[in-house]
């Protein structure tokens, strides 16, 4: 089982004109809504190499308006270096993004929540004090309780709340596999999807040729660090020149996929420079697992 390209791949790159987004347009959050797909998207500039957030909209999932400005840019001392790698989750009324902050002090999950997806309220950093990212809030309360996955490396970490803002209960839920491609390090794409099966989680991992492919798991409905199932096989490998080659080589990276009818749009930043788009049958992506 593999992800389909889209033919019109990249779907979007880089903007000479945007200072802040001349050099690399990546890693992108997605939200399907009353048939708009709205991404959020980590970009930097020549000038600083500091990661800002873009936006964009669409109505095909494919060609996309953005706005001539960033919608989050660092505004603290852990985001001197950049906010990287938005992931969106809508509960209730609010759109609420974890994103990396990056800064002398190292990488730190961070929440902002949002009405419009344009302006967004930072509510502070959620796991202070160590190292961590590919953060991603399951889209709705499990037995009453807030559910995130993020990464003590090198593994997927589930975590638990009552508001958002404090994390207990933390518990490894999936490792490296020794000698699979994801034999060194893995973490969560975008927020899981809720299907009849389970909780699905589109990942990614490398091996010790740092190739970053995505692959699947299927999470407990109920219990999601009950991992019901992982396809051994990856679902996306860099195989185009735009996957292999960039500012980072050889990678596939996501940080949202969405449903749309039975398909899955997931998108994906390549080489750490670009944004694509695959799709699959959500019924093929089960299937795999
Ligand atoms: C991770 C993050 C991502 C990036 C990936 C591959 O640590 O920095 O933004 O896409 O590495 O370089």
């Amino acid at each position: 089982m593999q992800l389909q390209r889209h033919p019109a791949n990249p779907i979007l790159t880089t903007v000479r004109y945007h200072d802040w987004e001349n050099r690399t347009c990546f890693n992108a959050a997605v939200v399907y809504e009353e048939g708009l797909f709205h991404l959020v998207y980590r970009a930097q500039g020549t000038a600083d190499n500091v990661s800002r957030l873009g936006y964009a909209v669409s109505t095909d999932g494919v060609h996309f308006s953005r706005l001539d400005r960033p919608v989050l840019v660092p505004e603290n001392e852990y985001e001197r270096w950049g906010v990287e790698d938005p992931r969106i989750t809508r509960l209730g009324d609010r759109y609420y993004m974890l994103y990396t902050a990056y800064s002398a002090h190292g990488t730190r999950v961070s929440l902002a929540s949002s009405r419009s997806l344009l302006t967004w309220q930072r509510e502070g950093i959620v796991l202070p004090d160590e190292d961590n990212k590919d953060a991603a809030l399951f889209p709705a309360k499990i037995g009453g309780r807030y559910a995130m996955l993020h990464r003590r490396p090198p593994d997927i970490w589930l975590a638990w709340s009552e508001d958002l803002l404090h994390w207990t209960d933390h518990q490894v839920i999936m490792r490296p596999r020794p000698g699979l491609w994801d034999e060194t390090r893995i973490g969560a794409g975008g927020p899981p999807i809720r299907t009849e099966r389970g909780w699905l989680l589109i990942y990614h991992g490398y091996n010790r040729d740092r190739v970053y492919c995505l692959g699947l798991a299927l999470l407990d409905l109920e219990n999601p660090a009950v991992v019901i199932s992982r396809a051994e096989e990856p679902v996306l490998v860099p195989t185009e020149p735009w996957e292999r080659a960039g500012d980072v080589p050889n990678v596939v990276f996501t940080c949202g996929s969405v449903v749309v009818g039975d398909e899955v749009y997931v998108y994906y930043g390549a080489a750490d420079m670009r944004i694509a788009l695959a799709t699959a049958r959500l019924q093929d992506l089960l299937q795999a697992l």
